[in-house]
Order: structure tokens, then sequence, then C-alpha cells
């Protein structure tokens, strides 16, 4: 099994899942992880492309079977290795239902206003107040719907950790980096510490980084990751041929 990755909140994802399968006994003793470098386009490849057309990590290849979307690829773990994580039952859609609301949700909607107030520089101010607010008051109204959720819950689907803690933190535990206020959803904030203690997240979380960067980026990679973000995030790059 390969995993195609990159220290990002897609690519965490993918990551804390691995260790938290390792947690629960899983063994992977041929797994190879590869760090993809965003920044030089080795997304854009031809070997990238024919594993994922929509030329974005994470990428699982298992066999002959290349999956492309962090949450199809927790979910493919999830059924492959049975255990808590993805859950029997009534219990299997509830996490399912909180796996794609991160999908359609969290992720486009945190990403979008995490390029707008840290990577798209050369745009105008007058032309960014309109995403910027739009993406913020939605981004506040999913924080609190989350709160919400967690009210009398430790995880998302109640007692355990499952692929729907994992696949909402990585963006979630990010809310200074694209500020999306979270200080006034108590269930949130303490979700946010509860998740990160556990021993595999913090593992997941240092891959592609060193461990006193896991919580506190230094600004050179602050600097370097408004960097690339910028020119990932640059309309000319948003490539319509492959
Ligand atoms: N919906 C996709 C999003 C994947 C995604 O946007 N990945 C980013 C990194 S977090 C990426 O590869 N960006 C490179 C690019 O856009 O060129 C998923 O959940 O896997």
């Amino acid at each position: 099994m390969e995993i195609w990755t990159a220290a990002t909140p897609n690519g965490w994802k993918v990551n804390i899942m691995v260790e938290e399968l390792i947690e629960a006994g899983v063994e992977f003793p041929d797994l190879k992880i590869r760090e993809i470098n965003l920044t030089k386009g080795e997304q854009f490849s031809a070997d990238f492309t024919r594993h994922n057309p929509n030329q974005k990590i994470p990428v699982l290849i298992d066999g002959d079977l290349s999956i492309m979307e962090s949450c199809a690829i927790l979910q493919y773990l999830g059924e492959k290795f049975p255990s808590d994580l993805l859950p029997t039952g009534d219990a299997r859609w509830e996490t399912l239902q909180w796996l794609y609301w991160q999908a359609a949700n969290v992720g486009p909607i945190f990403g979008n206003k995490l390029s707008y107030t840290r990577y798209m520089d050369d745009v105008d101010e007058v032309a960014k107040a309109h995403p910027l607010e739009r993406f913020g008051r939605e981004g506040r109204r999913l924080a609190s719907v989350l709160n919400n959720r967690l009210e009398g819950r430790d995880y998302v689907c109640g007692d355990n950790l499952t692929i729907a803690d994992i696949a909402i933190y990585p963006w979630v535990r990010g809310w200074k980096w694209s500020k999306i206020n979270m200080t006034d959803q108590p269930n949130v904030m303490a979700w946010i510490d509860r998740v990160r203690a556990r021993p595999a997240v913090g593992r997941g979380l240092s891959y592609g980084m060193p461990e006193e960067e896991i919580d506190q980026w230094s600004e050179e990679r602050k600097t370097s990751y408004r960097k690339s973000g910028a020119t990932i995030a640059a309309n000319e790059n948003l490539r319509t041929e492959t």
C-alpha cells in the first residue's frame, strides 16, 4: 500500500487515520509514504495524474486500486480494517453523514477562507472583501453547528473517535491560520484539545513536520507556506488542461 501525501489538512487526515489504525492493532508492514512537493507541482506529473485525475493529495494506492479524495480514503481504510473508527449499523450512517458534511462544507469553506486570508496577497482588498466575509461567516456558522453537535459528546459521533473526527479536525485545529474564530465555541475548543491529546494524532501530525512545530509553526514555515499557498492559489496556476 502507498499513500501520497503532504503536510496539509487533507494530507494529515490520512496520516492520522493510519496512526489510529496502528493504535487499534493494525499492522502495515509494506506501507510506503511518499511526500508530494505541491509547490514544485509534482501533483501535475503524468504518473500522479494516472493515480488521481484531480491532481491533488492525498492518494491511496492499494494493489490495482487508486483512491483519490481524503474522505473516500478514510472510508476505504475504515472498511478494510474494521474498528470503532467506522462503526457498524446506525452508527455507521451517523459517522458517514458527518464525514460527508466535512467534505462538502468544512474543507471547501475553511480552505477558501484560508486562501483569501493568507495567500491571495496580490488580490485587491475591495475584491477580497466579499469572499472573506462570505467564507468567514459560513466558517463561523459551521463551527457553531459542530459546537452544538459536540454538546454532551466527547467526539462527533459519541464516546469514540471516528473517521468523522479525523476528517474535521485538521481544518478546525487550524482556525488561527484561517482566522475563523472558535474561542466562543467551548465544545469545539475542548474537542480540539481532546483530539490533539491522542498519541496517534500527534504522530499523524508529525509527518513531514518537526516535533517542535506541530502546534506552533516557525516564522520561516509560515512565510514558506504563504509563498507556496500563493503559488497554488494563483488563478494562472489553475490548470484547465491535464
Ligand atoms: N477534496 C480533496 C481536496 C484535496 C486538496 O485540495 N489537496 C490540496 C492539499 S490540502 C492539494 O493537493 N493542492 C494542490 C493543488 O491544488 O494544486 C480531498 O479531500 O482530498
